[in-house]
């Protein structure tokens, strides 16, 4: 079965081809924007734009809503995420940061899935620290400032061995439970 990925972020759509060509389903990348509600809440970001992209007749789709969380600004970018990478990137997030003690912080991964007409929306998360510097050429986004085991970040890790730990990883793992529940896979 072929699933559309709509995204922005091809760095996504390798994620899901990685994790879920196992299982049977292949990813086709659509580029369609689609309006990302202003909250907090990153199940109602997916769950309103799923409901756009339905009612432009798009079926057999995955949307994506992540961010990442940062315990010490008070869980700041989270689903501002997208556009303090666009402004101030992972050099703006480090400064945020300098002198700052506690590093904890976390990675949660949204996905809205719409399948033979039913509608499953998981959430995964992967604790973890900021790093004092940007380390690594992998990945995307945060992944050179994050890390899950304290050594090496995201982006010096394979995609294989992030997505076993990773947020959007663990959001894949409730997926296929549901899938399987449900009788799709
Ligand atoms: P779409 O909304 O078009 O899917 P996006 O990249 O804007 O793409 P999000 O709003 O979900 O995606 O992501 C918010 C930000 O968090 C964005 O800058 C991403 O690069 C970053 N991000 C999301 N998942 C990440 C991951 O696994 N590793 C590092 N950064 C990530």
């Amino acid at each position: 079965m072929k699933l559309k990925v709509i995204t922005s972020n091809p760095g996504k759509v390798a994620e899901y081809e990685k994790s879920l060509s196992q299982f049977g389903l292949e990813m086709e990348h659509l580029k369609l924007p689609y309006d990302e509600v202003q909250t907090a809440d990153l199940e109602e970001v997916v769950s309103k734009g799923m409901d756009e992209i339905v009612s432009k007749g798009i079926r057999n789709f995955i949307v994506d809503d992540s961010g990442l969380f940062v315990d010490s600004l008070k869980g700041f970018p989270g689903v501002w995420s997208a556009y303090a990478q666009k402004t101030i990137g992972n050099q703006g997030i480090l400064k945020l940061m300098d002198g700052v003690e506690d590093r904890g912080a976390e990675f949660r991964c949204c996905i809205g899935c719409d399948i033979e007409g039913q509608r499953i929306i998981v959430t995964g998360i992967c604790r973890g620290t900021i790093t004092h510097e940007e380390s690594g050429d992998a990945g995307f986004g945060f992944d050179p400032i994050f890390t899950h085991d304290g050594e090496r970040t995201f982006s010096e890790i394979p995609m294989d061995e992030k997505n076993a730990v990773s947020h959007r990883g663990n959001a894949v793992k409730l997926l296929i439970e549901e899938l399987r529940t449900r009788n799709i896979i």
